[in-house]
């Protein structure tokens, strides 16, 4: 391919060359071809393997450096003028301090390498919410994936010489020596630039995704009015013919992708879901004033361990060509393997690391091992996937892990309720990103390792949104993972959540029956169809109904959270707290 005839680009391509130094500069038109190209690449850096083309054609096996297997928060920075204006929420760096920092790094690193020059959309291709972005990197794996993950090559290049003025992303990556050290993920939102070095680990190198469309996307969200949320965009069909979409954010590694594409149970007869998007959710008000979301994302970067044929058949389905599968297992006939595909163990594994599966050295799939795969291979993709305008969403769930407290569902009392709801998500941490598992921390709207500015004016900017429309989503909160005592999982989820899902749809809709209690409308006995399912006896009294005394806890520590964002904390939040403790004292 061609150079680009637009100038701006061209002459950051230069000067990122100029830096890195690579002895050659390959343009990426996004051609099968090109994609087999990257894949030759990849295997002959000796950490791709091609798997069994009988069961998975035009599939590949990445193993990762094993210090390279997760985001790194600590080693991710915004770097912005204004310090205050990163919050408590990100790591921050002077601008000009992290140019130079990185710089020193970057300097001659693509030495002897290819680099290679992505342009991508964010977004369907026609859409007036897309966004575009170029990222330039030294690694096939990352070339290869981006080509699943966006709209990557000509098109996207095309775009941007459509509209040479529009500013886009514009990201360096380089996987560098891996050394932990050595490794930085810089933001800069005033200048929508990202630097990123050292890791070539999915969030940390596929810039298109979080560090374009959740960290500087939110940054531009907040000044023109619009939102960028870690969610996914899902169609609930009803046996009417009706489809209704929701969104719904819960922090990395707790299912967005799994509900995105459920399967209902039979008894739940004539529902049926369509994903719209597994991860990321860009949404605008429409004319008529109800959110409008798009996925800015053309792939699924998902969890393997768990996905299996019970779980998410659609994945498994979607996952079967045409992937990239990084640090699972493999079989000796090279079929890829996680704990959680089958039942048993098949005999003779290589673990992710590439050695022969012995249980003294963990799992043979890596807890956060991954495969990419394109949405337009799920058999449930919506018709409206690349509908430029979006779709109407009737219903935003925010919700976590937590083995306690969090009622199965529960609708907000209004807007800052729900805002109040979303801002205060906790859930216990995942293996999604380097740092201990299992602690519950607080996950605002599951946007805290992704909100690119200070939490206190996220908030803000989403209660601003009652200003802009009053015909808005309502807000609901939900828990999958409540547990009991011997430490089982109370409700069955996957499947069975199209029941919660129903219950959402009929509030929605001014039916389904509710209580309001001071943490907002719990479902009434009765009113979620449990009809089929085999819970435990009181089981269902349990999900649906709440604590005081753990809940008077919960709102001491809330309170403790919300008074970390200071006077950038908008009052609303603060009076919201307020409202429940008072009304939990009640009684
Ligand atoms: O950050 S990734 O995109 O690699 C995955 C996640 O944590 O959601
Ligand atoms: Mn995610």
């Amino acid at each position: 391919m061609k150079p680009t005839q637009n100038k701006i680009l061209r002459g950051w391509v230069d000067e990122m060359a100029q830096l890195t130094k690579p002895d050659r500069i390959h343009w990426c038109d996004g051609s099968e071809e090109e994609y087999s190209a990257l894949c030759n690449e990849i295997i002959a850096s000796g950490k791709g393997f091609p798997l069994n083309t009988e069961t998975h054609p035009n599939s590949l096996l990445h193993r990762s450096d094993p210090t390279d297997v997760a985001r790194v928060e600590h080693l991710t920075f915004i770097c912005t003028r204004q310090r205050e204006d990163v919050g408590p929420n990100n790591n921050w760096m002077e601008p000009n301090e992290g140019h130079q920092m990185v710089d020193g790094l970057f300097e001659g690193s693509m030495q002897g390498r290819t680099m290679y020059v992505i342009p991508y959309v964010m977004g369907p291709l026609a859409s007036p919410y897309a966004r575009t972005g170029v990222e330039v990197t030294d690694s096939p794996y990352v070339a290869a994936n981006m080509r699943i993950m966006t709209r990557m090559g000509s098109e996207a290049l095309a775009r941007l010489e459509a509209e040479p003025k529009v500013p886009f992303v514009k990201g360096l990556h380089c996987t560098g020596d891996l050394n932990p050290e050595r490794r930085y993920i810089l933001h800069f939102p005033e200048t929508l630039t990202i630097k990123s070095i050292g890791s070539g680990y999915g969030g940390n190198a596929l810039l298109g995704k979080k560090c374009h469309a959740l960290r500087l996307a939110s940054w531009q969200a907040r000044q023109e009015g619009w939102l960028a949320e870690h969610m996914l965009i899902m169609g609930v069909e009803t046996p009417e013919g009706e489809t209704h979409y929701i969104a719904a954010a819960f922090p990395s590694a707790c299912g967005k992708t799994n509900l995105a594409m459920i399967i209902p149970p039979l008894s739940q007869e004539g529902y049926k879901i369509t994903t719209v998007g597994d991860d990321i959710a860009w949404l605008h008000v429409g004319d008529d004033g109800r959110l409008y979301a798009i996925n800015p994302e053309a792939g699924m970067f998902g969890v393997a361990p768990g996905t299996s044929e019970d779980t998410n058949p659609h994945a498994l389905t979607a996952v079967q060509k045409n992937s990239i599968y990084t640090n699972v297992a493999v079989t000796p006939d090279m079929q890829p393997w996680w704990e959680g595909l089958t039942k048993d163990m098949p005999e003779n594994l290589t673990d992710w690391q590439g050695r022969p599966y012995d249980p003294e050295n963990g799992k043979a799939a890596q807890a956060n091992s991954r495969f990419t795969a394109p949405v337009s291979q799920l058999p449930c993709l919506s018709p409206e996937f690349d509908n430029p305008q979006g779709v109407p969403i009737s219903a935003i769930l925010f919700g976590g892990r937590r083995a306690s407290l969090a009622p199965l569902v529960l609708e907000t009392l209004d807007w800052t309720h729900g805002v109040f709801a979303g801002a205060t998500v906790a859930s216990e941490t995942t293996a999604a990103s380097i740092g201990k598992v299992g602690v519950v921390r607080r996950d605002p709207m599951a946007m805290r390792p992704f909100c690119g500015y200070h939490f206190g004016d996220y908030f803000a900017h989403w209660l601003g949104f009652q200003e802009k429309s009053d015909n808005l989503p309502k807000i609901f909160h939900v828990n999958w993972f409540r547990q009991n005592t011997d430490g089982d999982f109370i409700w069955p989820g996957f499947g069975d959540n199209v029941r919660v899902l129903r219950w959402v749809l009929d509030r929605c809709q001014g039916k389904g029956e509710a209580v309001r209690t001071p943490i907002g409308y719990l479902p009434t006995p009765g009113s979620i169809d449990i009809e089929g399912l085999d819970l435990e006896k009181g089981a269902m009294d349990e999900l649906i109904s709440f604590d005081r005394d753990l809940w008077q806890t919960e709102m001491d520590d809330i309170k403790m959270f919300l008074a970390e964002y200071r006077d950038r904390l908008p009052p609303e939040l603060r009076a919201e707290a307020e409202r429940i403790k008072r009304e939990l004292q009640i009684a």
